[in-house]
């Protein structure tokens, strides 16, 4: 899963990948695993050698827009089609440079990322409606083309009318064509306000933050304040030394743990663990996703030689003492290919191949 970070030059994009990525990062990509208390106890209680956590890939490599050359903005927003998610961050601190000499304003920056969200998408909208119209001239199109012509129709009417398009459902069948145009209005969004150094911990009294709450909250959109420069010193310092410099800035955590799980959230994903041998490991499916799904997950031979699979939920697992303990009381339940997992199940699959 690829989450990008977008924004305006200067609004502390990389400043905020390298307090994520800690210095893993290669070339503006790094793999950021999610906080799990729950993966910590399983695998202590399996004894495991290795912990794998689930990670989402995070992007700082979109290309720059220059707000000196408006038409500019087109190849980060093109690009952003290609993420899952997008962070987008927005300039809550004053800075000298920032594009440019243009005072703070967090909310008529976020405004503009949503209007060039319904642009573009109203532009691709538009160039696919006019290649379907000469498609049926010809008579060659299919029920599916004309199921996409009638739901773009809709969404470029819900575009225009400023309406939410999430309200707008779509079919099983038109999913796989209509996720190649990575709609940009349609895509999770997390949004950060990056506050100054003074303002961190006491943004809420603070009327422009206020403000950007609101609008947030009426859009629909999680909003993270932080302070990218803190949260980039906050990591390089070693682990005893971080609860201090938290106290002395009178903030109780770092803000990074809430951003990821923001992130999560907005992805509508669920976790399942595995707990194999010498590793416990954390996996990533979609909200609703099967054992078969699951199984695909881990390995396709899984998938295709699937027999039945063990499911037993991770909270039971680590009451119980173990999976082993977990079978012992009969807290384990046999399932077949299309069984729905839960949040948090570990699953151990049969398969033969
Ligand atoms: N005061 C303050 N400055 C920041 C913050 N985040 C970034 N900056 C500064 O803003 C400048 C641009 O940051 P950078 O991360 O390179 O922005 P990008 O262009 O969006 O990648 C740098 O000089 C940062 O030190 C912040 O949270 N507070
Ligand atoms: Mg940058």
């Amino acid at each position: 899963m690829k989450v990008a970070l977008l924004g305006f030059p200067l609004s502390g994009r990389s400043t905020l990948f390298d307090a994520l990525a800690g210095g893993r990062a290669h070339e503006g990509v790094a793999s950021i695993p999610i906080p799990d208390a729950r993966l910590e106890m399983l695998a202590q209680q399996a004894g495991a050698k290795k912990v794998t956590p689930a990670t989402l890939e995070w992007h700082d490599d979109l290309p720059e827009f220059d707000p000196l050359k408006p038409e500019s903005v087109r190849q980060p927003l093109s690009a952003a089609r290609q993420s899952d998610a997008l962070v987008l961050v927005l300039r809550a601190f004053d800075s000298p440079y920032a594009p440019y000499h243009a005072p703070v304003d967090p909310i008529r920056d976020l405004n503009f990322w949503l209007d060039e969200f319904v642009l573009a998408d109203l532009q691709v909208v538009e160039n696919r409606l006019e290649r379907l119209t000469k498609l049926f001239q010809s008579h060659k199109e299919s029920a599916s083309d004309r199921a996409e012509y009638t739901w773009l129709q809709q969404f470029q009417r819900v575009l225009n009318a400023g309406e939410s398009p999430l309200t707008l459902e779509v079919s099983r069948e038109l999913e796989p064509r209509l996720r190649g145009f990575g709609f940009l209005t349609r895509k999770p969004v997390v949004v950060v306000a990056n506050l100054s150094e003074q303002l961190v911990g006491q943004e809420q009294r603070y009327e422009p933050i206020q403000r950007l709450q609101a609008l947030c909250e009426a859009r629909g959109l999680p909003l993270v304040p932080l302070c990218a420069t803190l949260e980039r010193e906050l990591r390089q310092l070693p682990t005893a030394e971080q609860a201090e410099f938290l106290q002395l800035l009178g903030v109780s955590e770092s803000a990074l743990p809430r951003l990821v799980q923001a992130v999560y959230k907005q992805l509508r994903l669920q976790v399942f663990y595995t707990v194999y041998g010498e590793e416990t490991r954390a996996w990533l499916l979609r909200e609703g996703g099967t054992a078969l799904e699951a199984a695909a997950t881990i390995h396709s031979d899984m998938a295709r030689g699937f027999i039945r699979a063990e499911v037993c939920h991770a909270d039971e697992v680590i009451a119980a003492g173990g999976w082993k303990a977990a079978h012992k009381a009969g807290k384990v339940q046999l399932v077949g290919k299309e069984y729905p997992l839960r949040d948090g199940d570990v699953i151990q699959v049969r398969f033969n191949v």
